[in-house]
């Protein structure tokens, strides 16, 4: 995407940051997520499988249909997404339309957790720089 477009997506959005609702331990993650790596996970408590996109290992990084990405264990990722970890320093917007419309969440760079108010969601999704409040 365009920065013009990612620009516009963010500004139309209504950026619910999890902050301090999303603090799970990673501990008994079947996968851990590393050093600058987004990890997203199908189940709370970073469990089941996980999927590590690589457009999200960078910022401005764009996933416009979770359709089309998939889990280790080959599951599709769309509406899927319960838990994740976000040890970038950018933050990863959530949205539970493709091509970044509709609701979204924002998970802020160096946090964890469940996607309260918005498991299995997740359609599509953007990273972008910013720091703990990500706005
Ligand atoms: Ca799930």
């Amino acid at each position: 995407m365009k920065k013009r477009n990612l620009r516009r997506a963010l500004a139309g959005a209504t950026l619910i940051v999890l902050g301090g609702a999303m603090f799970v331990n990673p501990a008994n993650a079947v996968y851990t997520c590393g050093k600058g790596q987004i990890c997203m996970f199908k189940d709370n408590d970073f469990r089941n499988t996980v999927a590590v996109e690589p457009a999200f290992q960078h910022s401005g990084g764009e996933l416009d249909n979770f359709g089309h990405n998939h889990f280790t264990n080959g599951t599709v990722v769309d509406g899927q997404v319960s838990s994740v970890v976000n040890n970038s320093d950018f933050c990863l917007a959530l949205f539970d339309g493709t091509n970044l419309t509709g609701a979204n969440d924002v998970v802020p760079p160096h946090t964890s957790g469940n996607l309260y108010g918005f498991n299995d969601k997740a359609s599509s999704g953007v990273t972008y720089p910013g720091s703990e409040t990500c706005r």
